[in-house]
This record gives C-alpha cells, structure tokens and sequence, in this order.
C-alpha cells in the first residue's frame, strides 16, 4: 500500500529548558527520510518547517510553568495543520520535543471528530506525559500532552478540544519514569499502560496486538507518538531525558513493523530528538529505520496476520 506522506518541520523546543530539539526536522532530513520513504514506493511531500503562532500574556497558577505562549503558539500551528493535512494522506511530525504533540494530537482529534470516526492514541514513551499545567513540577509542558488531549482541566489558553480522546482509547508502552502525580491520575483512568517489566514478562508483541485489535474493532484512526527516550540510551543517546532499560532496537522494529501490518496508523510524530546530543548521527538514523519499517520496510513478505475483525488484508 503506497501513501501520500507529508513531512511536517516542527522544531519545538520550548517544551523543556535544555535546547537542542530545534535541529530534529534537518536532522531526519539529513538522516535520509524523504528518500528512504520514496524508495517504499509513497508519494512524499516536504512541507517545510512550521513556526508558532504569536501568543503573548499567557500566564499560570502554577509558577514552575514556563514558556506558555510560546507553546500555546505552537499548538495552534500544529492543530491547524494536522486538520489540513490529515484528509490528504499521513502527516509525519518531525520534531521538536514532545510539546508537538499538544498539537498534532489535538489536530487528529479534530480530523477524527470530522471523519465520525474514533481517535486511538500509542505513546511509545519511557514517560507518561499525564501532566497538567497545574500539575507539573518541572514546568516542563512536554510531559503534558496526553492530558491535554484526553481532556483534563488546567489548560486555560490553549485551543479547544471538541472531541477529547477517551482514556481507554490510550495505548502507553515503554513506561519506566513516571511522576506521583501522574501515576495517581491515571489511577482513574482506562488507558492501557504497559511498563517495561510488562514488556520483559510477556513480550511487547501481546499487548500491541491486542491494542491493535480494538482500534480495527472501533473503526479507529490511530496517530502514533514516538518519544526517542522509547528506547534504551545506548542505541539512542540524543535525547535530553535518558532513562535506562528502555525497548530494544529488535523491540523497537518490531512495534513499527506490526504497525504497519495493521494498516491503521493515520498520523505519527517523531518527537525528543536533539541533534546536539547524538553520536554521529546514530539516533536520527536509528529513528529513520524505525520509521521505515512503520512505512513497510521488510526483508521477506509474509502473510499479513489478521487484527480482530480480520478485514485488515
Ligand atoms: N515527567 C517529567 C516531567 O514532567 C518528565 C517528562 N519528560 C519527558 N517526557 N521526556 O517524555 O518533567
Ligand atoms: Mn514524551
Ligand atoms: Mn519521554
Ligand atoms: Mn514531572
């Protein structure tokens, strides 16, 4: 199956303090995306780099916050381009740090809402980004968006979401890091959070598989946020928050491959690289091979195991 591929530019990097994931969209462009996607037989676009709406006097409650407007700028940026992007084939977001997603996501919600269709959510993440504003204390808002797009209170200034996505339509995998505060939110939550202990006794094939299955059932749209800190520090140094013991590269192909078979996936951010850090070039390589193998790279076909309903050929 050939594909319009959009690649979209989002270097955001007002989601944490330390600098460097401004870099990410030439990264990837240098690692080779376009071509390596071009090879795979899809028709791809480069829209270029996008730049964050203007927003000044935002303030919060919570004084650790920082650089709200300029993350609320990004963020409507972000979801109006998703919303124009998505009829018109798979928007790639390459980031940028995590905050992206506060937007990418909310735009798919939209698309979704617009298509009468679900919006399934699959953070491949060490962390769970289950912040709020009032919540944080790092002030970082990359740990943020899946709150944001689920609906929580505390995200005064920032666009609208006219169809949250529903708890139980939220798939985490990869988790090892995440805050008390989180982790009591999620508490009364539906998502499946599957952590790396999860993944070491049963593997990580189980619960994607079965993920998979229910958005097939659902008719759902799938959007796809892919953290560099999913995988383990030493085949991805380049990113700010390093957290050992995190997926395999086996692990990592793997996910992308089933996903791919699934053919579910409707949009996909690249998010967290920070060039400054990488050891020449690895990780954004690494992040391009992953995103083949999500785009139908594959060393043999073989036949494509049924999700659920087993109308997915
Ligand atoms: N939970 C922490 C915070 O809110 C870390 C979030 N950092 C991430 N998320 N890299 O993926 O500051
Ligand atoms: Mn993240
Ligand atoms: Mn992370
Ligand atoms: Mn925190």
């Amino acid at each position: 199956m050939t594909q319009d591929i959009f690649l979209i530019g989002a270097p955001v990097d007002s989601g944490k303090r330390a600098q460097g994931c401004l870099m990410g969209p030439d990264a990837y462009r240098v690692a080779g995306l376009a071509e390596v996607a071009r090879d795979l037989g899809h028709k791809v676009s480069d829209l270029g780099n996008l730049a964050p709406e203007s927003v000044t006097g935002s303030k919060s409650e919570n004084s650790a916050v920082h650089s709200l407007d300029t993350t609320i700028g990004w963020t409507r940026a972000l979801k109006r381009v998703a919303e124009e992007t998505a009829p018109k084939g798979l928007p790639v977001f390459m980031g940028g740090d995590h905050a992206l997603s506060l937007g990418s996501v909310a735009g798919m919600a939209e698309h979704a809402r617009r298509q009468d269709r679900p919006l399934f959510v699959l953070w491949l993440d060490a962390h769970s980004d289950f912040h709020t504003p009032l919540s944080t204390t790092s002030g970082n808002l990359h740990g943020t968006p899946v709150a944001y797009v689920t609906g929580r209170e505390g995200f005064d200034g920032f666009p609208e979401i006219k169809a949250p996505v529903p708890t139980e339509n939220v798939c985490m995998i990869g988790l090892r890091s995440v805050d008390p505060a989180e982790r009591a939110a999620l508490a009364e939550t539906e998502a499946t959070l599957v952590d790396m202990r999860q993944i070491d006794e049963d593997g990580i094939v189980a619960p994607l598989r079965s993920f998979l299955e229910r958005v097939a059932q659902a008719n759902g749209l799938l959007h796809v946020s892919l953290d560099v800190d999913f995988l383990d520090p030493a085949i991805a140094p380049a990113v700010g928050t390093t957290v050992p013991g995190g997926a395999t590269m086996r692990e990592a192909h793997l996910v992308c491959e089933l996903l791919h078979d699934s053919g579910l996936v409707a949009s996909l951010d690249l998010v967290e690289l920070n060039p400054f850090l990488d050891d020449r070039g690895r990780t954004a390589s690494l992040m391009v091979d992953l995103t083949a193998s999500l785009l139908g790279k594959r060393i043999f076909d073989r036949p494509t195991r049924p999700f659920g309903t087993g109308s997915l050929a």
